[in-house]
C-alpha cells in the first residue's frame, strides 16, 4: 500500500516539473537520463537567475520576498528539489546532489546578503542618527541681578561699614505692629498715608513699611544696644505712578544704645548719602512728622542730575528726597522694651527703587517690576 502511493508521489512530482510529459514509470534508462539533464540545467538557469535576482536586491523587505520566492515553502527551487524525488531511483542522487547544492549557494548568499544589508541599515542609522558629542553646547544666557536687589546689596555695604547688621521681619504683619506700636492707633489719620492690602483674617495685613520691624528686632534684643537695617518688601494701596508702586522695597535703620543723639543720625546718613552717590554730595535735614519718630526730619541730597540749581527731576528746587528719619519715639523705645529714660535711639527708612532712580537716572518706578528685559538688561 505504502508503496503504491510512493509511486504516485513521484509519478505526480515528474508532471509537475516537465510540463506535458506523460511517465508511467521510471525504468527507461535513455528517458530518465534525458529527465535527470533537464531537471539539472533548470537548476543551473535557477542558480544563476536567483543570484542575478539578489544582486539587485537592496533592501531587507526585497530580500525576504527573494527568499520567499525561491527557498520558502512554495519557492521555484522548493519545488525542483521537491520533483527530485519523483526521478527514476538511479539518477536521484546526482540530481539530489545538485539540488542540495544549489540550495547551499542560493542560502549562502542569502545570508550573506542580509549581513550585509544589516550592516548597511546599520551604518545608515549611525550616520542618520548619531549625537555629535563634539559640537560646543547652546550657550546659556547668564541671568541679571535686579536692579532693587543691586541697590538694597549697595545699601548693605554700606552700613555694614558703619556696624549695621541685616536683620528681617515678616511682610505680612498685625495691624498692631504696623500701627499701634508704633503710635498709630485706630483710626489715627496717619492711616491714610500707609493705607494698605488686608488678608481675611482680621487684624492681619502686608506691612506699609518696615518699621515693624523697629519693634520685633527691640523685644528680641533688649537690653542690648541695637544697630541694624531691615530690608524688605511693602505695600500700599495707593494711585501707581512713575513715583509710586504698590509693592516696592524699603531699608529701615534703627540704632539703640545709652548715648544715641541726633547727630549720630545725621552722621550715619551724611556718610550714606556721600557712599551712595558721591562724596562731593550734599544733605539737608527738614523737619517733618512721623508718629514713631520725635523729632523727624526729611532727608534731601543735592540733586545729582543738576548739581543743585534746578532741573524736572528736583521740580526745580536743587534738592531731591532720599529717606524719612528721626529719633525713635519715647513710646515706641517702652513698646520695644527699653526705658527711654535710660536708652534713645535713631530710625530711619529709605525706599532702594526711589534711590536707584536718582543714582541710575530711571524716570519711572513702573519699570522695576514690569518684567521687561530690555529695562533690566541695563543693569547687568
Ligand atoms: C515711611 O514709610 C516711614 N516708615 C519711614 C521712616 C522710618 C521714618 C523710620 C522715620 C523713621 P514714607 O512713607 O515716607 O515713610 O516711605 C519711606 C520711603 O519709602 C520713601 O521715601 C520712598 O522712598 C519709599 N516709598 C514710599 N512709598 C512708596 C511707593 N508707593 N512706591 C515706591 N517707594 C515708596
Amino acid at each position: 500500500m505504502a508503496a503504491t502511493a510512493q509511486r504516485m508521489k513521484r509519478a505526480h512530482a515528474r508532471k509537475c516539473w516537465t510540463g506535458a510529459r506523460d511517465v508511467s514509470d521510471g525504468t527507461n534508462a535513455a528517458t530518465s537520463v534525458g529527465w535527470r539533464d533537464k531537471v539539472l540545467e533548470e537548476l543551473q538557469q535557477l542558480e544563476a537567475k536567483a543570484l542575478d535576482a539578489l544582486e539587485g536586491v537592496t533592501a531587507i523587505e526585497a530580500l525576504e520576498a527573494w527568499r520567499i520566492g525561491y527557498l520558502g515553502r512554495k519557492g521555484e527551487l522548493t519545488v525542483i528539489v521537491r520533483s527530485v524525488g519523483g526521478l527514476p531511483a538511479a539518477e536521484r542522487p546526482a540530481a539530489g546532489r545538485e539540488a542540495n547544492r544549489v540550495k547551499a549557494v542560493l542560502e549562502q548568499a542569502y545570508e550573506e546578503k542580509a549581513a550585509a544589508l544589516s550592516q548597511q541599515e546599520m551604518a545608515r542609522r549611525l550616520s542618520d542618527e548619531c549625537i555629535d558629542v563634539t559640537l560646543p553646547g547652546r550657550p546659556v544666557e547668564p541671568g541679571y541681578i535686579h536692579v532693587s536687589t543691586r541697590t538694597l546689596r549697595e545699601i548693605y555695604a554700606i552700613f555694614a561699614e558703619m556696624g549695621f547688621q541685616v536683620y528681617e521681619s515678616p511682610e505680612v504683619e498685625t495691624d498692631v505692629f504696623n500701627f499701634q506700636l508704633l503710635n498709630i492707633p485706630l483710626y489715627h489719620p496717619a492711616r491714610d498715608m500707609w493705607s494698605t492690602f488686608h488678608t481675611t483674617r482680621e487684624g492681619v495685613l502686608l506691612r506699609t513699611h518696615t518699621s515693624p520691624g523697629q519693634i520685633r528686632a527691640m523685644r528680641e534684643y533688649y537690653p542690648e544696644p541695637i544697630r541694624i537695617i531691615l530690608p524688605g518688601k511693602c505695600y500700599r494701596y495707593e494711585q501707581v505712578t512713575a513715583r509710586h508702586e504698590s509693592m516696592f522695597y524699603q531699608v529701615e535703620g534703627l540704632a539703640v544704645g545709652k548715648h544715641v543723639t541726633m547727630a549720630d543720625l545725621k552722621g550715619v546718613l551724611t556718610q550714606f548719602a556721600r557712599k551712595m552717590f558721591g562724596a562731593e554730595r550734599k544733605v539737608r535735614f527738614r523737619c517733618s512728622y512721623f508718629p514713631f519718630t520725635e523729632p523727624s526730619a526729611e532727608v534731601d541730597m543735592d540733586c545729582i542730575i543738576c548739581g543743585g540749581k534746578g532741573c524736572r527731576v528736583c521740580k526745580n528746587t536743587g534738592w531731591v528726597e532720599i529717606l524719612g528719619s528721626g529719633m525713635v519715639h519715647p513710646q515706641v523705645l517702652r513698646n520695644g522694651g527699653y526705658d527711654p529714660q535710660v536708652y534713645s535711639g535713631f530710625a530711619f527708612g529709605m525706599g532702594p527703587e526711589r534711590i536707584a532712580m536718582l543714582k541710575y537716572g530711571i524716570e519711572d518706578i513702573r519699570y522695576f517690576f514690569a518684567n521687561d528685559l530690555r529695562f533690566l538688561r541695563q543693569f547687568a
